[in-house]
């Protein structure tokens, strides 16, 4: 049958992402709740997984992809979520800010700024497709402060400028996250911060915010993405607060295929 052959057109290989990110142990998760004994998910990077879209796309063969909003791919291609009728990747997430313990004391102007911030998708977007068309992220984070100072005047109201006291971001390479944080990055060198950022792997993220190596992650997605790690390190961070509402994750495949439903997928 039809479905018989989705399976398949792509060899019953999902194209994941990196093996730390959330929406890896969701798959996992769905894989298991649908009965998809068959289906691996294939890890790589976000980067790798967009490139596999690409080529899949542009000759408009099949292809299934971990995917979440926001994301520059949905500007880009005509792209649907499968439905997920046993909910293995929960409903509407949201995007939380978490830092250190004692970071508030330490940095308490960050601290407010960070407090402070929320954004919406389409803000968030803007910066993405800049940077997949080319541009550099910083610039393309600096091109949407310039046209948002009203948005960046609500989060920075009241706070007082500071004299080079360093911050340390964490993140990874999701473009979601690489646009969030050079973004904030930017507001934060402008309040007189010298700003550090490292990337790492999702796993390395929470433990540097959890001992205190880092101060501070933009992505920590809730409540299910980042159940895992949230719960490990409960204790040990300090959920500051949300920058955004509405996200999701899922499996996400090109319009032009004829599946609907995770459930498609089993034979
Ligand atoms: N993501 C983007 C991450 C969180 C941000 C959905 C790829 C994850 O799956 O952990």
């Amino acid at each position: 049958g039809a479905t018989e052959s989705i399976g398949k057109a792509v060899d019953y290989k999902i194209t994941g992402i990196d093996p730390g990110a959330g929406i890896m142990e969701a798959t996992d998760r769905a894989l298991e709740d649908y009965n998809l004994e068959k289906w691996d998910v294939v890890t790589g990077s976000g980067a790798a997984m967009t490139a596999a879209l690409k080529k899949a796309y542009d000759k408009e063969e099949p292809i299934i992809v971990t995917g979440w909003s926001p994301h520059w791919k949905f500007a880009k291609y005509d792209l649907k979520y499968l439905e997920d009728p046993e909910g293995s990747y929960g409903g509407a997430e949201e995007i939380h800010t978490i830092g250190r313990l004692g970071l508030e004391e330490d940095l308490p102007e960050a601290y407010q700024v960070l407090k402070n911030f929320h954004w919406t998708e389409e803000d968030m977007a803007e910066i993405m497709v800049e940077i997949i068309d080319g541009e550099d992220p910083k610039v393309a984070a600096q091109n949407w402060i310039d046209a948002n100072e009203d948005k960046v005047a609500e989060w920075t109201d009241g706070v007082e400028k500071v004299d080079g006291d360093t911050i340390k971001f964490v993140y990874v390479a999701w473009d979601s996250t690489v646009a969030s944080t050079n973004m904030m990055a930017l507001v934060l060198e402008d309040l007189g911060y010298k700003v550090e950022m490292s990337q790492v792997e999702a796993g390395p993220m929470y433990t540097a915010v959890a001992d205190g190596s880092a101060d501070v992650l933009l992505a920590g997605w809730l409540p299910i993405t980042h159940a895992t790690y949230m719960e490990k390190f409960e204790d040990k961070l300090d959920d500051i607060g949300v920058s955004m509402e509405d996200v999701k994750i899922g499996l996400v495949v090109p319009t032009y295929m004829e599946i609907d439903s995770i459930e498609d997928l089993k034979e």
